[in-house]
């Protein structure tokens, strides 16, 4: 049976560790001699139009990553279980980056930043503590509960805000129809949604002003690791700039890369990152697929299926 690699970057270093992991398989990649009727499964990213048809025998898609918007995008998705990833490597990657850009808003280390670069020796606030910062969770998922445990054991006060309202234990977890009273109780907002037709823009100037005003940061403070095409970011330039926003922390963009001459790259308020808060490493991906592939051989159901209807 065959793999197929369909990637937009170079699947070398997928193929190995396909091929480690699944000698009993014949590891393809687009661009070689292959049956396309022997293709079993199709681990991809991106997949170029054309990339995925006559695939007659598929029986399985794994996304690369723990979003699948990419495939969404994809005309005449094949008719197959798509499976996305979610497993540790990614989700603890995703934490770390959250909890430091809490940590970061939390001690006002950027204005600390700016006082080194020149020479300024000046104490003169008490940051608040972290169990005074509240902390929404926008998509409350793999992602985002696994970074609202590891903020709340550092003390901040957490609540997530889910389409279902599903409960979480331990945590506050408001509905998809409690969106008003989940901003007004949030002081950083960290969203951590996938980009389907209800998120899209979702991240506008309404949404901001909906967000808490009184509280110990002096402006809250928006942290966007889901998608960028969540945000609006003309909205969040003139947030910023009228202090409806205090800080934003952006590692997605509307176009990607960001544009060299976008304005958020010198926006004092703004900290970004290049989409990278929570990357795919090669190993522990492979191994997952790999997983995933033996469990459906051994006939048990695969994991962390995607719901095409609601596009995530
Ligand atoms: P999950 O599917 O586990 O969680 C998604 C969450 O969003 C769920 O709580 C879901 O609600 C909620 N949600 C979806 N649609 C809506 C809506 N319309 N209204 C309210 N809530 C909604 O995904 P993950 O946590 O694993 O990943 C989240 C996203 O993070 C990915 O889709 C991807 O875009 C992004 N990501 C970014 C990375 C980066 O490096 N920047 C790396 C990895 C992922 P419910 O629980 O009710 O289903
Ligand atoms: C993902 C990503 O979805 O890296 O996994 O953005």
């Amino acid at each position: 049976m065959t793999l197929l690699v369909a990637l937009t970057w170079d699947p070398a270093p997928w193929v190995e560790r396909f091929r480690r992991m699944l000698p009993e398989h014949d590891t393809v990649v687009l661009g070689d001699e292959f049956d396309r009727n022997k293709v079993r499964y199709v681990a991809t990213w991106g997949p170029k139009p054309g990339s995925l048809s006559g695939l007659t025998n598929l029986a399985a898609l794994f996304s690369l990553g723990a979003g699948v918007d990419h495939l969404m995008r994809y005309p005449d998705l094949p008719d197959v279980p798509i499976v996305r990833v979610a497993q540790d490597d990614l989700t603890h990657r995703m934490s770390e980056y959250v909890v430091l850009h809490c940590l970061m808003h939390l001690r006002d280390q950027r204005r600390y930043d700016g006082q080194q670069r020149q020479r300024i020796w000046r104490d003169d606030r008490h940051p608040p503590a972290a169990r005074e910062v509240r902390v929404g969770m926008l998509g409350f998922g793999v992602l985002g509960q696994d970074a609202a445990h590891k903020l709340r054991a550092l003390g901040f006060d957490v609540a997530g805000w889910s389409r279902s309202g599903r409960p979480v234990e331990g945590f506050r977890v408001y509905g998809g129809g409690e969106l008003d009273a989940f901003l007004a109780r949030t002081d950083i907002l960290v969203s951590l949604l996938p980009l389907t037709p209800d998120t899209h823009g979702i991240l506008n100037r309404d949404l901001f002003a909906k967000l808490s005003r009184d509280g110990r940061l002096g402006g809250p403070v928006l942290i966007n690791a889901g998608r960028g095409g969540l945000q609006v970011e003309t909205d969040i330039l003139s947030c910023l700039d009228d202090g409806t926003l205090k800080a934003a922390v952006l590692d997605v963009f509307e176009t990607e890369p960001l544009p060299e001459d976008s304005p958020l790259w010198g926006h004092p308020a703004v900290t970004l990152t290049p989409h990278n808060a929570a990357v795919s490493e090669p190993e522990a991906t492979a191994r997952y697929i790999a997983e995933q592939i033996r469990r459906f051989e051994r006939g048990e159901p695969l994991e962390n299926v995607v719901d095409p209807s609601r596009g995530y």
